[in-house]
C-alpha cells in the first residue's frame, strides 16, 4: 500500500506518530541522512593529530550543511507563538445553518491543531507585550481541512487588504533603525494611525485590557471577517465566528507585562504548555452570530466592514461547540513552525463574503507560505495534511513527497480511466455560493465604511471605570513614547472624534494641550459584551489553573500551610513554595517542605495571588527580606489577592498596605476580607480558605484606591 494511502485512512494522531517513527528516529544508533551509521561525531577527520581537517569528511560537511540550512523566514506578522493539539465537538447538529460536516454529529471529535500568537514581534520576543493575539484554528475534517485565522480582537486596523502592506510597515520596527521591537508604541505607527481614522475603533481594543491577555487560555477568539454558512438546500446567511473560554477572559496589568516580558519572555507559552501538561485542558466554546440575507442592510454599520463588531446584545452568539486542547506537540519546529494556515481553506457549507479585506486575505496566505515553507507542496508536511484523501494533478515541485502512479497528470484524460473527477454536490464536491453580484470596476467603499467613530465610543461607552482608566493609561505609555509632537496632537484630536473627555485625558499624559472643544461621536449606546469586567462571558466563580505563590522561611506553620495548600489543590489551583534559597524548609514543629523557586527565580508578576502562612520564625526572616516585603507590595499594587494567617499578617504590616484592616490578634476573631486582602488570625481556616478563594476567583480587586501609594 502506498504511503499516501496509508496516511489517509489513520487518524490525525496515528498519521503524525508514523511519521515520527519514520527510521531515522528508530534507529538506536546515529546516522547520516543516508542511513550509514556514524562512528564519531565529534572529531573531524584530520590529516594527522595537529593536520588540517579534510574534505571527504562526508559526516562533517552535512552535519554542517544542514545546520545552515535550519532556519526558515519567520512569518512576516505572527512570527511568535505556540500550539497545541486537541479536537472540536458540535454540540447539536447544524443542518438548518450549514452542510458542513464537521458540524452536524455531537458525537464526533474532529482533531485540531491551534497556534496563539503575538503579531507584530519577531519570533524571539517576549510574549506579554501590548499586541492583539493570533487564534487559528486548524481543523482536520472528513471533507479536508478548514482554517480558522482568527484574533483575540474582534475588530481590525484597516478595512482593505490593500492597507494590510502599509499598516504592518508602519507598526513593525522603524525602518532606519529596527527599533522598538514587539511594540506599537512609536512614531510610525501612530503617524499610520492619525492619517487613517478607519483604525480608531481597533486602537480602543488594542489599548485596552485586552491587549495584554493573562493567559491564550483566558482570551476570546474572534472570526473577524464576515463569512456564509450555506444549508443543504443552498440558502446562505452571513456569520460571524467567536470562541468564549471557559475560564473567563482575564488580563494582567500593564506594569506586570512590562516585567513579566523580563522574568519569563516565554510567559504565555510555558502557561499553556504547563496547562495541557498537567491536564488543565484548555477549553472554548464556539459561538457564531447569525444575520439573514434580508437583514444585510438593517444595521447602522456594513456587516462586510472588518472594523465594526456585530454587537451581541444586537446579534446574539450562538454557542454551537467546544474547542478542547489536550495535548502539546511533539516537536516545536516540525508542528508549531511548520503548521501553515490558509484562509483559502475552507469545506462545503462554508463560504466568504465580499468583506474587502477577507478579500485580500484570501490571496495573502497561500502566497505566503510558498515562500516561508519553500514551494507548493507545504500540504504534504504532516502538520498541514488533510485526513481527507488528496487526489488531483498538482504533482511536481520543490520537496515533493508522493509518489504518484500513473502515466497522467490532466482532466480529461482517456489514458488513466479519466479519474481524478470532479464530484458533484451530492458527492461532496464544493460548490461556490451562488450570489448575484453586479456592479461598476471601481475603487470605493460603501458609506457605511466611513462611520470611524460610532464603534469606537459604544466601546469606550462600555467599559467599566477600572477598564476606563487602563486605556487612557496605555495611550500615556504609547503616545508618550511617540518623538513627533504634532503626531501626538493628531491623536488627540483624531480621539477627540470618539470622546471629549478622552481626547482630554489623553492630552493630559502625553504633554499636549486639551482640545478647547469638547468634541466626540453623540453615540451614548453600550454593548456590555466587549467589556472583560461586564461580559455575561465573564467567569469570577473557579480558581482552576491558578497559581499561588507561598511565602515561607524556616520556621513557618506547618499546620498553616498544609491546610491552604489543600483547599488551593482541592480547588483546582497550583501553589509554588517561595523563598531565599531553593532547598528544604524546616517548620517551627519540625516538619520539612521543598522549596519550588527562590526570590530571583520566581516573581509576584508571575502569580495570580500570593498566601503567607504564621510561624514566628518565618515571619522574623521574611521582614527583614526586600525581596518578601516588595512581594507582597507589587500583588497588592496589581491589585491581586493576598492571604495571610497567624504571624503572616505581621509581613502584610511591614508592608504598608494602605487602607486594609486586617483580622484582630484574638483567636476568636473572625477572617477579614478586605479589597482582596484576606486575613485570620488562629483558628477557623476552613472559613479563611473559602474567603481567599473567593478572592482570588474574583480575580483582580480594583477598589483598592490607594495602590499608586505603594511603591513596586
Ligand atoms: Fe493575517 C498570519 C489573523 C488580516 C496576511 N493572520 C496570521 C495569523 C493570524 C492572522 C492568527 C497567524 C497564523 C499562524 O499562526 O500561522 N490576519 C488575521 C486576522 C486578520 C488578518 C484575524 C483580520 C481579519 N492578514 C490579514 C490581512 C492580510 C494578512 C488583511 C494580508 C492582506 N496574515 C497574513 C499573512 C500571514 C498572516 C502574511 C503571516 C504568516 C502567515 O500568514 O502564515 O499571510
Amino acid at each position: 500500500m502506498d504511503k499516501k494511502r496509508l496516511v489517509n485512512e489513520k487518524s490525525k494522531d496515528e498519521q503524525l506518530e508514523m511519521f515520527r517513527k519514520d527510521p531515522e528516529s528508530e534507529s538506536e544508533f546515529l546516522t547520516t541522512n543516508q542511513g550509514v551509521r556514524v562512528s564519531n561525531t565529534d572529531i573531524s577527520l584530520k590529516a594527522g593529530e595537529r593536520g588540517p581537517t579534510l574534505l571527504e569528511d562526508f559526516h562533517l560537511r552535512e552535519k554542517i550543511t544542514h545546520f545552515d540550512h535550519e532556519r526558515i523566514p519567520e512569518r512576516v506578522v505572527h512570527a511568535r507563538g505556540s500550539g497545541a493539539h486537541g479536537y472540536f465537538e458540535v454540540y447539536e447538529p447544524m443542518t438548518e445553518y450549514t452542510s458542513a460536516k464537521f458540524l452536524q454529529d455531537p458525537e464526533k471529535k474532529t482533531p485540531v491543531f491551534v497556534r496563539f500568537s503575538t503579531v507584530i514581534g519577531f519570533r524571539g520576543s517576549a510574549d506579554t507585550v501590548r499586541d492583539v493575539r493570533g487564534f487559528a484554528v486548524k481543523f482536520y475534517t472528513e471533507e479536508g481541512n478548514y482554517d480558522l485565522v482568527g484574533n483575540n480582537i474582534p475588530v481590525f486596523f484597516i478595512q482593505d487588504a490593500m492597507k494590510f502592506p502599509d499598516f504592518v510597515h508602519a507598526a513593525k520596527p522603524e525602518q532606519d533603525n529596527q527599533m522598538p521591537q514587539a511594540s506599537t508604541a512609536h512614531d510610525t505607527l501612530w503617524d499610520f494611525v492619525t492619517c487613517h481614522p478607519e483604525t480608531a475603533h481597533m486602537i480602543m481594543w488594542a489599548m485596552s485590557d485586552r491587549a495584554i491577555p493573562r493567559s491564550y487560555r483566558m482570551m476570546e477568539g474572534f472570526g473577524v471577517n464576515t463569512y456564509r454558512f450555506v444549508n443543504a438546500e443552498g440558502k446562505g446567511r452571513f456569520i460571524k465566528f467567536h470562541w468564549k473560554p471557559l475560564l473567563g477572559i482575564h488580563s494582567l496589568v500593564w506594569d506586570e507585562a512590562q516585567k513579566i516580558s523580563g522574568k519569563d519572555p516565554d510567559f504565555h507559552r510555558r502557561d499553556l504548555w504547563e496547562a495541557i501538561e498537567m491536564g488543565d485542558y484548555p477549553e472554548y466554546e464556539f459561538g457564531v452570530q447569525v444575520i439573514e440575507e434580508e437583514d444585510e442592510f438593517k444595521f447602522d454599520f456594513d456587516i462586510l466592514d472588518a472594523t465594526k463588531i456585530w454587537p451581541e446584545e444586537e446579534v446574539p452568539v450562538k454557542i454551537i461547540g467546544k474547542l478542547t486542547l489536550n495535548r502539546n506537540p511533539d516537536n516545536f519546529f516540525a508542528e508549531t513552525e511548520q503548521v501553515a494556515f490558509c484562509v483559502s481553506n475552507i469545506v462545503p457549507g462554508i463560504d466568504f463574503s465580499n468583506d474587502p479585506l477577507l478579500q485580500g486575505r484570501l490571496f495573502s496566505y497561500l502566497d505566503t507560505q510558498l515562500i516561508r515553507l519553500g514551494g507548493p507542496n507545504f500540504h504534504e508536511i504532516p502538520i498541514n495534511r488533510p485526513l481527507a484523501p488528496i487526489s488531483n494533478n498538482q504533482r511536481e515541485g520543490y520537496h515533493r513527497m508522493t509518489i504518484n502512479k500513473g502515466k497522467t497528470s490532466y482532466f480529461p484524460n482517456s489514458v488513466g480511466g479519466n479519474l481524478p473527477r470532479p464530484a458533484s454536490a451530492e458527492e461532496g464536491g464544493y460548490d461556490n455560493y451562488m450570489e448575484k453580484v453586479e456592479g461598476k470596476k471601481i475603487r470605493e467603499r460603501s458609506e457605511k465604511f466611513k462611520d470611524f467613530f460610532s464603534q469606537a465610543k459604544l466601546f469606550w461607552n462600555s467599559m467599566s471605570e477600572p477598564e476606563k482608566e487602563h486605556i487612557i493609561r496605555a495611550f500615556h505609555f504609547e503616545v508618550g513614547k511617540v518623538i513627533d509632537p504634532e503626531i501626538r496632537k493628531a491623536v488627540v484630536e483624531l480621539f477627540n472624534n470618539v470622546d471629549g473627555e478622552l481626547a482630554i485625558q489623553i492630552a493630559k499624559g502625553v504633554g499636549i494641550s486639551a482640545s478647547e472643544q469638547k468634541g466626540g461621536s453623540p453615540v451614548t449606546k453600550e454593548s456590555p459584551n466587549v467589556s472583560q469586567e461586564r461580559t455575561e462571558y465573564a467567569v469570577k466563580d473557579t480558581i482552576k489553573s491558578r497559581k499561588i505563590a507561598i511565602l515561607a522561611a524556616d520556621g513557618y506553620d506547618h499546620k498553616d500551610v498544609s491546610q491552604v495548600m489543600q483547599a488551593l489543590k482541592g480547588a483546582g489551583a497550583h501553589a509554588d513554595i517561595i523563598s531565599k534559597y531553593r532547598g528544604m524548609l524546616k517548620s517551627s514543629s519540625g516538619e520539612k517542605l521543598e522549596v519550588d523557586k527562590n526570590y530571583l527565580t520566581a516573581a509576584s508578576v508571575m502569580y495570580d495571588a500570593v498566601y503567607v502562612p504564621g510561624g514566628k520564625g518565618s515571619i522574623d526572616t521574611l521582614k527583614m527580606q526586600g525581596d518578601a516585603i516588595h512581594f507582597v507590595n507589587e500583588t497588592f499594587r496589581h491589585c491581586k489577592p493576598l492571604g495571610a494567617t497567624g504571624e503572616g499578617i505581621e509581613l502584610f504590616k511591614v508592608a504598608n498596605l494602605p487602607d486594609i484592616k486586617f483580622a484582630g490578634q484574638k483567636s476568636t476573631d473572625k477572617v477579614v476580607s478586605d479589597k482582596g486582602v484576606v486575613t485570620v488570625m488562629k483558628g477557623d481556616s476552613s472559613s479563611f480558605n473559602d474567603s481567599f478563594i473567593v478572592a482570588i476567583a474574583k480575580h483582580r480587586h480594583w477598589d483598592r484606591e490607594k495602590k499608586e501609594h505603594v511603591s513596586a
